[in-house]
């Protein structure tokens, strides 16, 4: 097998790959994003996720959410535009420069036959996260044939259920885990967790050391969504994107402790609200 490449994604190859925003740009050039996400009870991923994509520099985003849930998430993010759950996907996906689908939605035949189509036929970075994950085992195949990026956010839970073994086993074997899967699939997996892979298509394994245990906590990885997003969406490449998000999610968190909030009280909301400090510091 060809060996893989190994490297951490450090603060210098997040300042070279940075995409500074033209003074002549307007919203649409900086990334139309669709995020798939919440449900009647799990309005919060949704927020989260919107707040997040929001806050890192998406153009434009819109949510695709259901009509009963459209007001709650909208109270938390008025920069979003919203897109009812029962409409077909095919008008939500057409004009999206990269769409995410997962956080607390749950899973039903519909929402199978919704990530079914966005796998075949959106022509654009697709992130699965969450409640997609759950799935994703069933279209395996589609994912191989898929022509554009598709990248997988799971923490061990999640990869574990994905092939078959258990979490313990997924952590003992991060890497292997995360490699085979990305070069058997050609997906990006970002496998989560205290040091987070980003294994991609190619063979390459960029490892991620920021971030600390205040992010074990319910909603961080959603926050981690929206970010992924807002970045593949507006670069050019998708593995700087990722783990440019990745550096920054865990950077924010950083920040948090250091400058003086204890990992108990650190919320998913406070790592998206932390943002401008860190694109200060990193930018
Ligand atoms: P256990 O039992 O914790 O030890 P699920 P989820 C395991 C939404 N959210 N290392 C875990 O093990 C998400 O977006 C909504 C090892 C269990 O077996 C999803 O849609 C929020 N094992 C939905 O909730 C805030 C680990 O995996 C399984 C692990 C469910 O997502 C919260 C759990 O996986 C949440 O983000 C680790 N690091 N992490 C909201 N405010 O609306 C997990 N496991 O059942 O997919 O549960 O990750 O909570
Ligand atoms: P999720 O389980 O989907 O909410 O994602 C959790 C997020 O928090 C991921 O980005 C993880 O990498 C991060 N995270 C969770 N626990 C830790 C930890 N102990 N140290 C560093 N990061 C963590
Ligand atoms: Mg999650």
């Amino acid at each position: 097998t060809i060996p893989t490449k190994r490297n951490v994604w450090k603060r210098a190859d997040v300042a070279n790959h940075w995409q500074s925003r033209a003074a002549d740009s307007h919203k649409g050039s900086h990334g139309k994003v669709g995020i798939i996400a919440g449900s009647e009870t799990m309005p919060g991923a949704a927020a989260l996720t919107a707040g997040a994509a929001v806050n890192a520099g998406a153009g434009l985003t819109t949510v695709n959410t259901p009509r009963s849930v459209m007001p709650t998430v909208a109270a938390h993010v008025p920069e979003a535009t919203y897109f009812p759950r029962d409409e077909t996907i095919e008008s939500f996906y057409e004009n999206k420069d990269g769409i995410a689908i997962g956080p607390g939605i749950g899973f039903d035949a519909k929402g199978r036959e919704r990530l079914k189509t966005l796998i075949d036929h959106f022509e654009g970075p697709l992130i699965v996260d969450a409640d997609g994950l759950h799935v994703l085992d069933e279209m395996l195949e589609n994912v191989r044939e898929r022509e554009h990026p598709l990248i997988i956010t799971p923490h061990p839970g999640e990869m574990a259920a994905l092939i078959d073994a258990s979490p313990g086993e997924v952590n003992r074997r991060r890497f292997d885990v995360a490699e085979t899967f990305a070069r058997e699939h050609g997906v990006y997996v970002v496998l989560k967790g205290p040091c987070t892979l980003v294994a991609t298509p190619s063979g390459e394994t960029w490892i991620n050391d920021t971030g600390n245990a205040g992010l074990a906590k319910g909603g961080s990885g959603d926050v981690l969504t929206g970010m992924i997003l807002a970045f593949v969406a507006r670069y050019e490449n998708v593995q700087p994107a990722v783990s440019t998000a990745v550096y920054l999610h865990g950077y924010s968190a950083d920040h948090l402790l250091e400058r003086g909030t204890p990992m108990e009280t650190m919320t998913a909301s406070n790592i998206v609200k932390a943002l401008p400090d860190v694109f200060r510091r990193n930018g």
